[in-house]
C-alpha cells in the first residue's frame, strides 16, 4: 500500500520495525514555536530560568506563568498533517510503530497516535514536588501568581510534569528497547542539541547486527545530521503525508 509516495519518500517493508522521534519542528505548522528558532519558545525566558530545578526553586510562579501561557497556546493549535501522517503509518503497520517525542503538547495523541512516550514529560499534567507518591494528574488550568500555585494534599508545591534539565528523561528503558529492536529510525523536527534524545541516532547506529536505517526530516539541518543514512529536507506537514511507501 503506497501513501502518496513522493521522490523522498521512504520503504517500509513487512518486517520493519518503525521508531520515530519527534521535537518542536512537527508542531511548528500547528503555530507552536519551536525553542532555538530566533522567536523561539525561549525569548525572553532564560531557558535556567523556567527549565531547570533550580529555576522552580528561586521562582515557582514564573515557571507556572511559562508553562500556564504554554498550555494556553497548545489548547488553541490543531494537530497539523505530520502529526496525522504519522498516525497514519501506526495504522498501517500497527505495533511494529512506536513514537517517542520531546514535546509535551498532545497534538500527537489528538491526531490518533496511540503507541506514544513523552519523553520530556507532558504539558497538561501536574505532579506534586515531593515525594508523597501523589500520582501524576491531568490538569489543564492556569497559574499565573503565587496566590494561585496549586498546593498537595501533603502541603507540597504542585509543579508541571515536565522533565527539566539536569532530570532524567521519562520512559528510557522502553526506549532504549525500542532503538535496539527498530530497523527504521525516522527523526523530524529536532535541532539534535538536547540529550539524550540526540543520542538515539548513534545508539541506533552503534548496534550490534544489522544496521537500522535513519532518516531525518526537517528544513535545516541538525547538529547530528552526519549520524543519518538520508536527510530529507522539509517541512514535517508537507513531507511526511507523501513520505511512506508500504510494501
Ligand atoms: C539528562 C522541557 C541524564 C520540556 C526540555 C551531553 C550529553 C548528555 C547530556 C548532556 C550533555 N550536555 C548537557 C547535557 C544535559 C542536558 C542537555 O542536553 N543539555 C543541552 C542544552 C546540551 N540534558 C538533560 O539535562 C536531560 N537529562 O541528560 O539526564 C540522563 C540521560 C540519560 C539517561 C538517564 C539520565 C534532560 C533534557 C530535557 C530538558 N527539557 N524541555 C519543555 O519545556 O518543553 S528540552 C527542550 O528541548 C524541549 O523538550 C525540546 O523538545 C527539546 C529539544 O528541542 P527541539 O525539539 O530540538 O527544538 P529546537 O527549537 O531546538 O529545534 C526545532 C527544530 O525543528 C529545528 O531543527 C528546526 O529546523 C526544525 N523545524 C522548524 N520548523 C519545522 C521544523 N522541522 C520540521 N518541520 C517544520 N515545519
Amino acid at each position: 500500500m503506497t501513501i502518496n509516495a513522493s521522490p523522498e519518500s521512504i520503504e517500509i517493508s513487512a518486517s520493519d520495525r518503525v521508531f520515530v522521534l519527534t521535537g518542536a519542528g512537527i508542531s511548528a505548522e500547528s503555530g507552536l514555536r519551536t525553542f532555538r528558532d530566533s522567536n523561539g519558545l525561549w525569548a525572553g525566558y532564560q531557558v535556567e530560568t523556567v527549565a531547570t530545578p533550580e529555576g522552580w526553586d528561586a521562582n515557582p510562579e514564573l515557571v507556572w506563568q511559562f508553562y500556564s501561557q504554554r498550555r494556553r497556546e497548545a489548547q488553541e493549535s490543531q494537530p497539523n498533517a505530520a502529526h496525522y501522517a504519522l498516525a497514519e503509518l501506526e495504522k498501517r503497520i500497527g505495533e511494529r510503530f512506536f513514537l517517542c517525542t520531546q514535546n509535551v503538547d498532545d497534538l500527537h495523541e489528538r491526531a490518533g497516535s496511540k503507541n506514544l512516550v513523552h519523553m520530556h514529560g507532558e504539558l497538561f499534567k501536574t505532579r506534586c514536588e515531593a515525594k508523597c507518591g501523589a500520582c501524576v494528574f491531568e490538569d489543564r488550568d492556569s497559574y499565573n501568581s503565587m496566590r494561585e500555585i496549586p498546593i498537595c494534599a501533603c502541603g507540597a508545591r504542585l509543579r508541571p510534569h515536565i522533565v527539566w534539565f539536569g532530570e532524567i528523561p521519562l520512559e528510557m528503558v522502553r526506549i532504549q528497547q525500542e532503538i535496539a529492536r527498530c530497523s527504521l529510525l525516522l527523526v523530524v523536527g529536532t535541532s539534535g542539541a538536547v540529550h539524550p534524545a540526540a543520542s538515539f541516532v548513534h545508539w541506533a547506529n552503534a548496534r550490534r547486527g544489522t544496521r537500522a536505517r535513519t532518516f531525518y526530516v526537517g528544513p535545516e539541518e541538525p547538529l547530528n545530521a552526519n549520524a543519518f543514512t538520508r536527510i530529507i529536507p522539509g517541512r514535517a506537514g508537507e513531507t511526511l503525508p507523501c513520505m511512506f511507501k508500504i510494501l
